[in-house]
């Protein structure tokens, strides 16, 4: 291919160039040289300290959301489906926060002309050999507008070594899409490379506050962000009500604490009174538990909520909780537990995720072969739901609404149905 089938008129540029440097009283050369580059670089006057990102005189900005991209040829360093995808995944780090899609084109003149050029290559910002500058892009408009050119004297990789395509195509295309560099130190389009894992690559907050101030969020942003929920106000459960089920149930130091909603009782062996008290008073950062279990002979505690889980030691959560269910091997398709108990004897701990129930072994720490299981077939009689599960004086007690099954583990059987409230001093 010649140099001028992709090469576009320098005028375009040039005038763009002028403009700006008309803009901030500079020589007006048309050329991207030392002092435009630095005015490029400036933060402009009268934003926000929080607003670190900047965005080119002007704002210019596409004005059209399906922008075109073109790859016109491609360095001998890479396969040309790496390339591919590399380009594929830098543009996808803007579509995923704005609502502008990227479309590649095979021919003809797109939006977005990405090619591999060294030293001179026709639009006077020649590249400099390895090092220095590694690659450019000229903000929105139409010619050489969005135009990112790569250095082919780069050694460009995927990994940590060399340069990262995928890296420098999302900072450039940053400047393609119409950002200019950002003061934090944690943004893409903050003006040094350094390499960072590529893998679940995320734009730092000031790099998506500098793009949607051009484009707007997606705009399906309503229906894909989780909303946040008013907090429910919790209910004032009457701890006699016969209807009444819990969340979670668990022995803790000596008392068995009873969680619902955002509220726990705490029943004392031999004292008769309950008391109850919100969750959050005791766990600040805990609002409420969906399954409890006392790890008695280590001193410690886990509460479930959702797919995170907490360790507790007393009455405290311990340092660098909560942390994610997936730990203990979990698919990602539980997304909660509705139970968990400890069996001392067997150090394991029983999960119960809706009709099935998994057995993690705490001295190998990993999940035991062979589960999920059914609760139906290894708890006969007991139904296939359980809600909330405890040890106690060698039977656990599994309930499921407000009736609880006394199970012997050991000959897997049920020994008495009881109504839970039998704990609660209700008669
Ligand atoms: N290229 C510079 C850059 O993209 C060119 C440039 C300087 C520029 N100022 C500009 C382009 C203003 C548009 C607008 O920043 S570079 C990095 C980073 C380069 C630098 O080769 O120095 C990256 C290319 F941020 F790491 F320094 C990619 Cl990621
Ligand atoms: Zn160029
Ligand atoms: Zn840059």
């Amino acid at each position: 291919m010649t140099e001028s089938k992709w090469r576009k008129t320098d005028t375009g540029m040039k005038k763009k160039i002028r403009e700006m440097q008309e803009f901030f009283g500079l020589q007006v050369t048309g050329n991207l040289n030392r002092e435009t580059l630095e005015v490029m670089k400036k933060d402009r006057c009268g934003v926000p300290d929080a607003e670190q990102f900047t965005l080119f005189p002007g704002r210019p900005r596409w004005s059209h959301n399906r922008i075109t991209y073109r790859i016109v040829n491609y360095t001998p360093n890479l396969k040309r489906q790496e390339t591919d995808t590399a380009i594929a995944l830098a543009f996808k780090v803007w579509s995923d926060v704005t609502p502008l899609t990227f479309f590649r084109q095979a021919v003809g003149e797109a939006d977005i002309m990405i090619l591999f050029a060294r030293a001179n290559h026709g639009d006077f910002n020649p590249f400099d050999g390895r090092g220095g500058i590694l690659a450019h892009a000229f903000p929105p408009g139409s010619d050489i507008g969005g135009d990112t050119h790569f250095d082919q004297d780069e050694r460009w990789t995927l990994s940590r070594d060399g340069i990262n395509l995928f890296l420098v195509a999302a900072h450039e295309f940053g400047h393609a899409l119409g950002l200019g560099h950002s003061k934090d130190r944690s943004a893409l389009m903050f003006p040094t490379y350094s390499y960072v894992n590529t893998n679940g690559f995320r734009l730092s907050a000031d790099d998506v506050r500098g793009i949607q101030a051009l484009y707007g969020p997606p705009e399906d942003s309503r229906q894909t962000k989780p909303q946040p929920k008013p907090p429910k106000p919790t209910k004032a459960w009457d701890r006699c009500n016969p209807q009444l089920s819990f969340d979670a149930i668990t022995s803790l130091r000596g008392e068995v604490w009873f969680f619902k909603d955002g509220i726990v009782w705490r029943k004392h062996p031999w004292r008769t009174n309950v008391t109850s008290i919100p969750i959050k008073n005791i766990f600040p950062n805990i609002q409420s538990v969906d399954a409890a279990v006392e790890l008695k002979d280590r001193d410690l505690a886990i509460f479930f909520k959702g797919s995170q889980y907490w360790l507790i030691r007393g009455f405290r959560t311990l340092e660098r909780y909560p942390q994610s269910i997936r730990f203990f091997g979990f698919p990602r398709s539980v997304k909660h537990i509705d139970a968990a108990v400890y069996i001392k004897e067997r150090k394991k701990v029983l999960f119960f995720v809706r009709g099935k129930y998994w057995s993690y072994d705490l001295r190998r720490k990993q999940m035991e072969r062979g589960y999920p299981r059914r609760i139906n077939d290894d708890f006969p009689g007991i139904g296939n739901k359980v809600d909330s599960a405890f040890q106690n004086s060698g039977y656990l007690y599994l309930s499921s609404g407000p009736i609880q099954y006394e199970y012997d583990y050991r000959n897997k059987r049920v020994i008495r149905v009881l109504k839970i409230l039998s704990w609660l001093n209700c008669d």
